[in-house]
């Protein structure tokens, strides 16, 4: 395939293109387009880049007329997963005819046009039903395929940010091409897996994209909202692509949309000014659209955005931490084995409650960042490090620092980490800037640089100055800005060198003079086997501050010391509540010591423990109405509010259904199986609905009171329903959770009224009431589990005529 339209050559490359002060034009949607022009419902509109590649090229072809400068690949759904198995192409074949097909329509246009490999998610949930690594190749023969071709990549519609850091790494990886991101986001200004644009544009640009912005979603109106947040936080251009406001709705098989052209350009205008560079449109947009906006924009120059000073900032999935905003950074230091026996047996035994615990509480503490050490020796450490941090950023929403001293272990937790990570550490030994700088920029992170090298620790603060400048500058020399750095000068102990803290403090002082770098410390080395630790600490923190520390490895559980932390702030007349400090990013008042209380916090082992225990003292029963019904129902209110995101809805699910299954043990244990044979029971979750806890329990009931169920599991179509119905099953249950699959739900009824007229059905699930069971034509409704179980009695006891509910 030839490289281009004639003005490749002699064009700006799309690099220096995004330093000119000139907006750039996206083009608009494809698949609405098309959908327009006849593409069949249900039909991906990659396909007819394969079939009807003259409906693509006149399309592209009208969006250059329009006077887009870029070109999106008509290759959005195309990947691993889907091809060929469900697309009936390869992935390559489908790259090379899209990219042919932007080619031939750029042809003779006279003037550059940049063909963006347009890259969508794959639909499936990183860390949930794939992985990392599996979402990474699934990306990896489309970069491939359209890596020496194309001017750039777009990576788009992302709502999950691990799945948008596997797909950066992937384009970095493989390929030398700018890279453009953008994000779908809610009214909230979050995605739907609860990132703030904000953040997730500070992950794309420390992971080295090009452009950060976002498209699709309800239109501009929302992302003039949303656009402070993200020009503000990112320096890199910001790109705005919106759908033309809100779908109205099919009129002959096509969506229409609520904003017209000349809307919209106005609109785009309003984006423009507030700071966009690249702007074009989502879904709805056509040819039409882009044209109005280019006109309305002409003359304007874009926003000279102020060079946004680079800030040393770390982030988790939910929020940024800034260094040196006036606040002493506090890194909680209780994740690390180091003298502690019950951290260590849980790390033998592969269990991340002691660490989730841990968590919780050192956030309630006030910490800002988390510490996360699982170095013990006869541990696999790789697979634990990346392990406990994956279930640690599931409950907590404060950045990580990943602790360890074993490249390989660090990268394994740096590919789960969900933000931008604080790396701890790297020192001026040749082998550890080797391994760990380039850790530190695939994957976006701040480093910690430890004053130390082959030759031990200097004495003196110019010798730990000097190794500070050595990692300084080999960071820069491989594009790692120093605002990435942060050096610790060390802390000895005043017990063997009663001038240590006054050499840590000289170097502490010369180093952030002399390089301008942020500074942190491990303090409570210092008292090391010394009386009253904890005076000596605190003295040293105090005068550390004093010196100008920004961040300190600590225990936040003192409050001595978080005195002395926050007192620092406090010198400005600001009154610090130390009670309070950190709460809002834990889940406020998780009591560990209930089980309702671990499974809203999302802790599986804790919650399983208890609820071993509590099994043995207390009607088993109980424990699900009085503690597991009551944590979801909590947890599914802080979901509603946005107090959690999915990924804690997920953690509360998993503890919920961890204890459930020794709760349902337990209760089978007491029935013994006294009573058995007293008929069939069909179960099932209704197609479209996964919610399967509220089912299992009712499944549980009916065989501790002898009835043999047949448990079809969830998301289960009607017909299968209706396949499991034999002669002799005189009983149905149906449950959803959601209003949305409540017409499932009818459609099952009515189709086993078609397919198995004698069966019964009882309907449950807490969307449901009596009423709109009876007018879905259920025979009954329970509220709870021991309704249903009441209701089959009466089924199999006698032979009712059909009973209304
Ligand atoms: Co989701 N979820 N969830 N969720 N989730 C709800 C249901 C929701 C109300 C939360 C909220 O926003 N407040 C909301 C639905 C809103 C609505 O439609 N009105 C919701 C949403 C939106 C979603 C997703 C769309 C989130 C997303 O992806 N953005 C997604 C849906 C995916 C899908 O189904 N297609 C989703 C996913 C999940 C998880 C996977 C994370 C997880 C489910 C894990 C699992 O089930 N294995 C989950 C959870 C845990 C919940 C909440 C928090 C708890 C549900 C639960 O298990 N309750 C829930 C909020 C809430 O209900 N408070 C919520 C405990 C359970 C024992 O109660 O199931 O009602 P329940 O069962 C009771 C009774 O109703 C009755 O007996 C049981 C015992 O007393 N009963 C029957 C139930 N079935 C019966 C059948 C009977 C008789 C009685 O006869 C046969």
């Amino acid at each position: 395939m030839d490289s281009g339209n004639k003005y490749t050559q002699d064009s700006p490359s799309f690099r220096d293109r995004l330093k000119s002060d000139r907006f750039i034009y996206f083009d608009g949607g494809m698949g609405t387009l098309l959908h327009s022009r006849g593409l069949p419902a249900g039909m991906s509109p990659e396909i007819w880049g394969i079939t009807r590649p003259d409906v693509l090229v006149k399309a592209h072809r009208e969006y250059i007329e329009a006077g887009a400068d870029i070109i999106k690949t008509n290759t959005f759904g195309v990947n691993g997963f889907r091809c060929p198995s469900e697309l009936g192409y390869s992935v390559e074949r489908f790259v090379t005819a899209a990219i042919r097909n932007v080619r031939r329509a750029s042809e003779g246009c006279g003037r550059k046009i940049y063909t963006a490999l347009d890259i969508g998610p794959t639909g499936r949930l990183v860390g949930q039903e794939i992985s990392f690594d599996e979402a990474y190749d699934a990306f990896l023969p489309t970069v491939r395929a359209g890596a020496d071709i194309c001017d750039l990549v777009l990576i788009e519609t992302f709502g999950e940010l691990a799945e948008l850091r596997a797909a950066i790494l992937c384009a970095k990886d493989n390929c030398d091409l700018p890279v453009v991101v953008t994000g779908v986001f809610g009214a909230d200004g979050r995605t739907f897996t609860g990132v703030p644009a904000a953040v997730m544009g500070a992950v794309a640009e420390a992971m080295g994209a090009d452009a950060f912005g976002m498209n699709c979603s309800a239109g501009p109106d929302l992302m003039l909202r949303i656009l402070p947040s993200v020009v503000s936080e990112v320096s890199i251009p910001v790109c705005v692509n919106p759908n033309a406001g809100l779908p109205r709705g099919s009129t002959s098989g096509s969506a229409s949309y609520s904003c017209g052209p000349e809307e919209f350009a106005e609109k785009m205008k309003l984006i423009a000014e507030g700071g966009a560079l690249l702007l074009g449109g989502c879904c709805g947009t056509t040819p039409a659209h882009i044209e109005a906006m280019k006109s309305r924009l002409e003359g304007l120059i874009p926003e000279k955005r102020r060079s946004a000073v680079p800030s040393c900032r770390i982030c988790s999935s939910s929020s940024i931490f800034r260094f040196g905003d006036g606040r002493l950074a506090v890194i909680g230091e209780r994740i690390n084995p180091t003298g502690k026996k019950r951290f260590k047996e849980a790390l033998r035994a592969g269990d991340s409650g002691y660490a989730m615990t841990e968590a919780v509480a050192q956030t309630a503490n006030g910490a800002d960042i988390l510490d996360i050490n699982v170095g013990i020796p006869e541990i696999d450490e790789k697979k634990i490090l990346a392990e406990t941090v994956a279930s640690v950023q599931k409950i907590c929403q404060l950045p990580l620092q990943i602790d360890t001293a074993s490249p390989e272990a660090m990268e394994a937790a740096l590919r789960q980490y969900n933000g931008i990570p604080l790396i701890n550490s790297v020192n001026g030994r040749e082998e550890s800037m080797s391994r760990l700088l380039p850790l530190a920029k695939r994957y976006g992170g701040v480093l910690i640089a430890l004053t130390l090298d082959g030759n031990g620790i200097p004495d003196t603060p110019e010798g730990r100055l000097a190794i500070a400048e050595r990692i300084v500058a080999r960071a820069e020399s491989m594009g790692i800005g120093r605002e990435r750095i942060i050096v610790d000068p060390l802390t000895l102990t005043l017990g063997a060198d009663p001038q240590a803290a006054e050499k840590t403090l000289g170097a502490l002082r010369l180093i952030k003079e002399k390089l301008g770098v942020r500074t942190s410390l491990g303090v409570s080395n210092i008292s090391f086997g010394l009386p009253d630790r904890e005076t000596v600490n605190i003295s040293f923190l105090r005068a550390a501050i004093e010196a100008g520390l920004d961040a300190a490895i600590m225990n936040p559980g003192s409050e001595g010391m978080m005195r002395a932390a926050r007192g620092f702030e406090s010198r400005d007349g600001e009154s610090i509540d130390l009670a309070g400090a950190g709460s809002a990013s834990v889940r406020e008042g998780a009591d560990l010591t209930t089980l309702s209380g671990c499974i809203a916090a999302g802790i599986s082992s804790e919650a399983v423990s208890l609820a071993e225990k509590l099994c043995a003292a207390a009607d088993p029963q109980e424990l699900i109405t009085g503690e597991v019904i009551p944590a979801l129902d909590r947890v599914g209110r802080d979901f509603e509010a946005g107090r959690i995101f999915l990924p804690g809805l997920l953690a509360s699910a998993d503890a919920a259904v961890s204890s459930l299954a020794v709760i349902t043990s337990a209760i089978g244990k007491m029935s013994g199986g006294s009573l058995t044979g007293r008929g069939k029971v069909v179960l099932a979750t209704v197609e479209g609905d996964i919610h399967d806890i509220g089912k299992n329990i009712v499944g549980v009931m009916l065989r501790s009171y002898g009835f043999e169920v047949i448990d079809l599991g969830k998301n289960v179509p009607p017909a299968a329903v209706c396949d499991a119905c034999t002669p002799d099953v005189k009983l149905v249950g149906l449950s959803a959770l959601m209003t949305t699959t409540v017409p499932s739900m009818a459609r099952t009824i009515a189709m086993l009224r078609e397919r198995a007229p004698w069966v019964r059905v009882i309907v449950g699930g807490a969307v449901l009431t009596a009423g709109y069971a009876k007018t879905i034509g259920a025979d009954a409704y329970s509220p709870d589990a021991i309704g249903t179980v009441r209701y089959a009695e009466e089924i199999y006891s006698k032979d009712l005529p059909n009973s209304q509910v």
